[in-house]
């Protein structure tokens, strides 16, 4: 059944057990809706450019005091974030779904991301160590020290609401910046509550500098005074990849730090070998998670010809059966779209997609609960001639484009085929192809996977993609030197001076 508790005052009392004082989100300028039924759940204040600088040179200040503190001690601020974060796991995760639209053990799941992240960056607290190199010059050591950077800025998209800006704050925070987050205009709310959650960390740890996060709400003049400020020099940005050409090139232009996750463009490789019914689970989840809108998404499918027809005869199967309705019902596996505007670009793509020999199975809108300004659809499968310009695009909703190949090299050459690089995978039970997959001449990805789709990624590995996903990198693996700035020190302990490189230049 699905449930018909009113989103607007279920938003409340979720904000208001998070601790979001209520006047934070009533009266507001800018009305944000629940993708569930289309109705304001709320109206935040905005921040201007004058409200921006303020908040940012109050983060630099607080950058300032935080750097000295012990990396460990600073993890500890992390660590009870991580505690907050397990209180607050039900009403977060049920807030995301309300803002979001995805459906609950996804909207929990991105929590427990949040809280995986922190418990990762408290203990790497106790491990930001460098390299020690062997010198040329006899009594001399050289070394390398990682120190803070200075205010990391962080924009996030409405998908991931909160997770993102936990992959960057935890991993800023241990090593010595504070941060200040531009969160998506669609899910101000979601941003609102895990700040308040801050706070509770923030006072338990005591002597947390004002401004060491904070919080900017509002549209793209907001972001743009981010961006630009002198006092920021690193901004790592999630999101399309039309949001990283304007990001990128100022950042350049004042040589400050980019880390750029942006669009995917996602397919899997489906081989004779592969187990069809593992693969047509892992492909359902993949293709039809957080009703497409993960970046990582999977979008391609390319399959060999002998299994394609008993595979997607699966598929379509499946893609008809799924429940689509009100995300907080637990029956449900696909939630809304965002809004109305990635119904027409689905809409959209599907019928440049038949233009172009499409063959589209689904992707009609589904009326839930009579709620006119929602968004449902049920999910699309487009079999495809060929991988047209719409397949090389990416599309942020449920439409899988199907495609056969014939020798497995064709299957790598349109894999790699599209602008985007961020995850991949491929289903095969057969040694070799798995390993020419992840081999040099295989994905040219930042994400390459063996019999899982290509979403869901756990925070240990470094999280990002190459061409025009952007090339930086989030979360685990040693992600965290992109948030510290590396000096490299010759220490000389002898009584002579020698040179580098045999140069000599002796002084009377
Ligand atoms: C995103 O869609 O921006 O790998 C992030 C995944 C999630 C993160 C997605 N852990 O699908």
């Amino acid at each position: 059944m699905t449930p018909v508790a009113p989103v607007t005052e279920e938003a409340a009392s979720l904000l208001t057990e998070l601790g979001v004082p209520r006047d934070s989100f009533v009266g507001g300028a800018l009305e944000v809706r629940s993708p569930i039924n289309g109705e304001a759940i709320g109206r935040v204040w905005t921040t201007d450019a004058g409200g921006a600088n303020a908040a940012i040179q109050s983060a630099h200040e607080a950058f300032l005091y935080w750097r000295k503190l012990p990396a460990p001690q600073r993890g500890e601020l992390v660590r009870l974030l991580g505690e907050e974060l397990r209180a607050g796991k039900t009403a977060l995760g049920r807030l995301v779904t309300i803002e979001a639209g995805k459906i609950l053990s996804e909207g929990l799941g991105e929590v427990q991301e949040m809280i995986d992240i922190c418990t990762f960056a408290a203990g790497l607290s106790r491990q930001l160590c460098g390299l020690t190199i062997a010198t040329e010059r006899p009594m001399h050591r050289m070394m390398e020290t990682w120190h803070p950077l200075g205010v990391t800025g962080i924009v996030s998209a409405f998908n991931f609401p909160v997770a993102v800006w936990s992959w960057n704050a935890a991993l800023a925070l241990i090593c010595g910046n504070a941060v200040v987050w531009k969160p998506s205009e669609k899910t101000p709310l979601t941003a609102l509550a895990t700040q308040a959650l801050f706070h509770r960390a923030a006072a338990r740890f005591g002597g947390v500098p004002d401004g060491l996060s904070a919080v900017l709400i509002g549209g793209k003049e907001t972001g743009e005074a981010l961006v630009g400020h002198a006092l920021v020099p690193l901004v790592s940005a999630t999101g399309s990849t039309s949001m990283g050409r304007q990001v990128a090139p100022r950042l350049a232009a004042r040589f400050a730090r980019a880390i750029l996750e942006l669009g995917g463009n996602n397919a899997a490789i489906v081989c004779p070998s592969a187990d069809l019914d593992l693969a047509l689970r892992a492909i359902a989840f993949a293709a039809m998670g957080t009703a497409g809108q993960r970046c990582t998404s999977l979008r391609r499918l390319i399959v060999h010809e002998d299994v394609y027809h008993e595979l997607v005869t699966g598929l379509k199967r499946v893609y008809a059966s799924v429940n689509i309705g009100d995300p907080r019902d637990r029956a449900t596996l696909v939630g809304p779209l965002i809004d109305g505007r990635a119904f027409t670009a689905m809409q959209q793509a599907l019928s440049e997609a038949k233009a172009a020999g499409g063959l589209v199975t689904g992707g009609q809108r589904v009326h839930v609960n009579s709620h006119n300004e929602a968004f449902y659809v049920r999910p699309a499968i487009v079999e495809m001639p060929s991988q047209s310009d719409v397949v090389r695009r990416e599309t942020f909703a449920p439409i899988l484009y199907a495609m056969k190949y014939r020798d497995f090299e064709e299957a790598i050459r349109l894999h790699n085929d599209v602008p985007q690089g961020l995850a991949s995978s491929i289903f095969t039970s057969d040694l070799r192809e798995a390993e020419s997959f992840l081999s040099t001449e295989g994905s040219d990805c930042g994400i390459a996977n063996v019999n899982i789709g290509p979403s869901g990624a756990e925070i240990g590995g470094a999280f990002g993609g190459e061409k025009d996903t952007g090339g930086g990198r989030e979360s685990g693996s040693d992600v965290w030197k992109s948030y510290m700035r590396r000096a490299t020190n010759t220490i000389n302990y002898g009584r002579d001076l020698p040179l580098a490189q045999g140069v000599r230049f002796d002084v009377e």
